[in-house]
């Protein structure tokens, strides 16, 4: 089972398409030396991402250096344009504001424009990507003042600062939870789908997104975000608009901005005999919310056994494809209860060791593109963020009562890299499984590259204490679910586990715990986690450019775009004749690279002479390379 999980370009556009970009007038006008076009290497894994739902742009910025640390991929932030204000008399503080529009403008409860393109920037140079929340389904269902002050009103359905107007929504109807409902009779059906995506969703007033005008605002604001380097979408309540509107609205975006090879997720619910289908939107990623419910199921009340076969847990349990589905074991509406109802696995129904085993399992199971949900405490459901005496949101103390931060304990965090390392290995497949017939269970992950990985999950009240056939080369590893390891020096404090020649160890867990040893994680072995990187600063003097013309980095390896110039980097213009720029190195950790500056004007390239340049990626740390054009 192939599992990359943020995927490629050249997934997204298959080599046939590579082809067709280059045909499209991306013919350099200097050849490079080293075409790499036909087979490009899969992608640096990058498998897991986390929602920081809430946080202030500072908070999440202040962040990146950490989660970078861990190797998360990306970040899902609340939605960044203006919501309505929050000073509705019922619930003074609710998180849902966040979820109603007045406009696209970059303001919200978490930071202004400045804060949330800093956040930006400062992730992205530390190789964490922004995946904005987008809400495009509708707007406010207020008549009110927005965040950064922008008079709307909903009765009338005018939002001047976009600007909407009446004819831009569907007409009122609010949807029925029948409508939900699946219908063997196709007219019923075709009727109750039509209702969910053209009717409103508990009153909020539904966007006509089969009109041009509409679809051209909508792609405007995610050009917006793209231009600001935001990686990725979240695209909500994608199940109340039809899969071709989506499909119209991301070719708008895709046309403007063609070699930004960003992420979608869709949120639809689909958790079984629904008259809207998850499979209708798998032309972009997916929210797969059967799989919170089969794995949540199994946690709360089944038996772990029935994991066994990665097919079923998959596919064999009517779940989408593997490469399409976007995991998780609660979401923000899930863990209080709205959406789909709770997970059977949620921060504040269920006990913190089996929330914490279900999100081992999600991580070390090859399935899907896993987000990790990181939460606050909460009373009422309407409940917002900690926030201070004049309202506005406290800023992020982790594990001080108020907010949880499950990203950060040390069983989930550790399993990123876990994760990371078993697919970086080319670790597809489970193998060596071992269950006790109940709720003990062992594998390890392992592919072309051999064992990268072993987790042992304990969700019973007893102590395992046997032999392992792991499958891992010999050596001494730490166990990452209770031991922390330092990447720099190779030091495991806490408990190391050791695997004999033979691959056999011998593994204690206790009860409503877990172990997991992975090639990342040995003792006396420092290491760059995979997915994450050295970020390596190019910079290019001497070459003054005029307007229209940007210069970009072109190298061997495919953080450089393996030589294919529409997957180049682009620096910043730093001065008349200097451009500089990080890429977060990867794949060419540690290696000699090959590349070389290019200037883009339009469809047009135009190559650095001379031979190939050159540089050593450090193993650790950052790295500086500084040329002249000439
Ligand atoms: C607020 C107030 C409302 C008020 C509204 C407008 O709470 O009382 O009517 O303003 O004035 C969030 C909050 C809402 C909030 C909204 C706007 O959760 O409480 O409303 O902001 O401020 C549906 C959608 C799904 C949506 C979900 C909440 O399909 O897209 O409802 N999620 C997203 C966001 C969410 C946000 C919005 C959308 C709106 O993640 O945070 O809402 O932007 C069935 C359907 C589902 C449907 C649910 C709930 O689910 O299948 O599609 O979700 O019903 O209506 C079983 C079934 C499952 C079923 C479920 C519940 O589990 O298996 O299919 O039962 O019946």
């Amino acid at each position: 089972m192939l599992m990359l999980a943020h995927r490629s370009a050249l997934a997204r556009f298959g080599v046939l398409g590579l082809f067709l970009l280059l045909a499209l007038g991306l013919t350099p006008t200097f050849v490079a030396p080293r075409p790499v076009l036909a087979a490009a290497p899969p992608p640096p894994p990058s498998t897991v991402f986390v929602n920081l739902h809430e946080w202030k742009w500072g908070d999440i910025s202040n962040e990146c250096a950490y989660l970078a640390d861990k190797g998360y991929t990306a970040v899902q932030v609340s939605p960044p344009n203006e919501h309505i204000k929050a000073n509705l008399a019922s619930y003074p503080h609710s998180w849902w504001v966040r979820y109603q529009h007045a406009s696209y403008i970059i303001s919200s409860r978490s930071g202004d424009s400045t804060a949330f393109n800093s956040m930006v920037t400062n992730c992205k140079n530390k190789g964490i990507v922004i995946y904005a929340d987008v809400v495009i389904n509708h707007m406010g269902d207020q008549t009110n003042q927005g965040h950064a002050g922008s008079t709307f009103n909903r009765s009338t359905k005018s939002y001047p600062a976009v600007p909407y107007g009446s004819t831009d929504f569907h007409s009122d109807c609010v949807i029925q939870s029948s409508d939900y409902s699946y219908s063997s009779d196709p007219n019923t059906n075709a009727q109750r789908a039509a209702r969910v995506r053209n009717c409103q969703l508990g009153g909020l007033p539904d966007l006509d997104t089969g009109k041009e005008y509409v679809r051209t605002k909508i792609a405007e604001y995610l050009i917006n975000l793209l231009d600001r380097g935001v990686g990725g979408f979240r695209i909500d309540a994608a199940k109340h608009m039809h899969p071709n509107d989506i499909q119209a609205i991301l070719a708008k975006v895709r046309a403007a901005r063609p070699t930004n090879n960003f992420y979608v997720v869709q949120e639809v619910i689909d958790t079984g005999g629904q008259s809207v289908s998850s499979s209708e939107y798998t032309f972009e990623d997916v929210n797969e919310f059967k799989y919170a419910f089969a794995v949540g199921n199994e946690f709360a009340n089944g038996q772990l056994k029935y994991f066994k076969n990665p097919v079923q847990l998959g596919t064999g349990w009517g779940l989408l494809a593997d490469d399409k589905a976007q995991v998780f074991i609660e979401n923000h509406d899930t863990e209080r209860g709205h959406g789909a109802g709770y997970t059977p696995v949620n921060n504040k129904q269920s006990a913190d060791d089996v929330y914490t085993l279900a999100n081992v399992f999600m991580l070390s199971w090859p399935y899907g593109y896993p987000m990790v949900m990181s939460s606050y405490e909460w009373a009422n459901d309407n409940d917002g963020p900690p926030r201070n005496s004049d309202g506005t949101t406290k800023s992020v103390t982790c594990f001080d009562g108020q907010w949880i931060c499950q990203h950060r304990w040390r069983a989930i965090t550790n399993m990123v890299a876990f994760r990371n390392y078993a697919t970086g290995a080319g670790a597809y497949n489970v193998t060596k499984w071992w269950d006790n017939g109940n709720d003990q269970i062992a594998f390890a992950r392992s592919g072309s590259s051999g064992v990268a990985g072993f987790v042992v999950i304990n969700r019973e009240g007893s102590t395992i204490n046997r032999s392992f056939d792991t499958g891992l080369p010999a050596g001494t590893y730490c166990n990452v679910i209770v031991s922390e390891f330092v990447r720099s020096t190779g030091v495991c404090s806490g408990q190391t586990i050791t695997v004999a020649s033979n691959g056999w160890a011998t593994i204690v867990v206790p009860p409503m715990s877990a172990a997991a040893i992975h090639i990342g994680a040995k003792a006396g072995q420092p290491t760059n986690p995979v997915g994450k990187g050295v970020p390596v600063t190019f910079t290019v003097n001497g070459f003054v450019t005029q307007p229209g013309q940007e210069i970009y980095v072109v190298g061997s390896t495919p953080e450089l775009g393996n030589w294919n110039t529409a997957y180049a980097v682009k620096l910043n213009w730093v001065d008349s004749d200097t451009w500089s720029g990080p890429v977060v190195m990867t794949n060419g950790v540690g290696k000699t690279v090959q590349f070389k500056f290019i200037v883009k004007q339009g469809s047009t390239v135009t190559w650095q002479p001379g031979s190939n340049r050159t540089y050593t990626v450090p193993a650790t740390g950052s790295g500086t390379t500084t040329h002249n054009w000439n």
